[in-house]
């Protein structure tokens, strides 16, 4: 697991309070889960580490996106369509 997702996964454990997406989906290459930030790719033997059990399914062959499910801490592919929070990154400056 990248340092980078870590950070990522441990941001959203303490600060998501509903389910949101959060920038990842797999709307070009089925399987191939893309950050929307940076076009990075989780890897395959990370999935079972990050999602919820039997997750990602591709849900009735149309879940394409992303939320983080606090209640769960893990992440859950589900359709693009659902109304959710969505949770962004925002790069800070220092002076
Ligand atoms: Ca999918
Ligand atoms: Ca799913």
């Amino acid at each position: 697991m990248s340092l980078k997702f870590v950070e990522k996964l441990e941001i959203l454990k303490k600060n998501a309070a509903d389910t949101s997406y959060i920038g990842l989906d797999d709307m070009k290459t089925e399987g191939a889960f893309t950050w929307h930030d940076d076009h990075t790719v989780i890897q395959d033997e990370l999935k079972p580490k990050l999602f919820n059990p039997g997750e990602p399914n591709n849900g009735v062959n149309e879940e394409d996106c992303v939320n983080f499910e606090p209640g769960n801490d893990a992440l859950n592919d589900v359709t693009c369509s659902d109304v959710n929070y969505y949770i962004c990154e925002k790069t800070c400056f220092y002076f």
